[in-house]
């Protein structure tokens, strides 16, 4: 009875430690995910098949969500990770004209548009991009025109 207690004992307290490295560890992130104010970013460039739906998809299954960008700190940090790229962003106003819609439920309340943005151009543009500088643009959700994103940005909230 007594050498049963012994070996117990150890085993309880392995399984415990093993059990508390697992919850202690952060969540992964992708590898080459950029940390910032306590937020991972990754920006996915030159995307075959590119979607704003297909970017918001892929960002939820790595367990993100594309980029919601809510002060002048945070747009400036995303223009610097795009380097230049031209990215979708995690906003819509595919529901309602004009009423813009954070992915993950914030409130809209900054904006970082472009001069003359949006302006719902042809009367299709409803998603939110980074444009090369950096300024926000509403485009279609996807196409192979020049005009059109090449990529998208996805944040992790931790
Ligand atoms: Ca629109
Ligand atoms: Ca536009």
């Amino acid at each position: 009875m007594r050498y049963l207690k012994i070996l117990t004992v150890p085993a309880a307290a392995l399984l415990l430690s093993v059990s508390l490295a697992v919850t202690d560890e952060a969540p992964a992130v992708p590898e080459g995910a950029v940390e910032h104010a306590g937020h991972h970013y990754k920006l996915f460039d030159d995307v075959e098949d590119l979607s704003w739906n297909r970017g918001k998809a892929h960002c939820a299954e790595m367990g993100g969500h594309l980029a919601v960008v809510t002060s002048t700190e945070e747009a400036e940090f995303v223009a610097t990770l795009c380097d230049g790229a031209y990215a979708f962003l995690g906003a819509s106003d595919d529901g309602e004209e004009g009423t813009w819609v954070w992915v993950d439920g914030t409130p809209w309340e900054f904006t970082w548009w472009m001069d003359g943005q949006p302006n719902n151009y042809g009367g299709v543009e409803d998603y939110l991009a980074t444009y090369k500088k950096g300024r926000w643009v509403d485009v279609e959700a996807s196409g192979e025109d020049f005009w059109m994103p090449t990529g998208y940005v996805c944040e992790w909230d931790y």
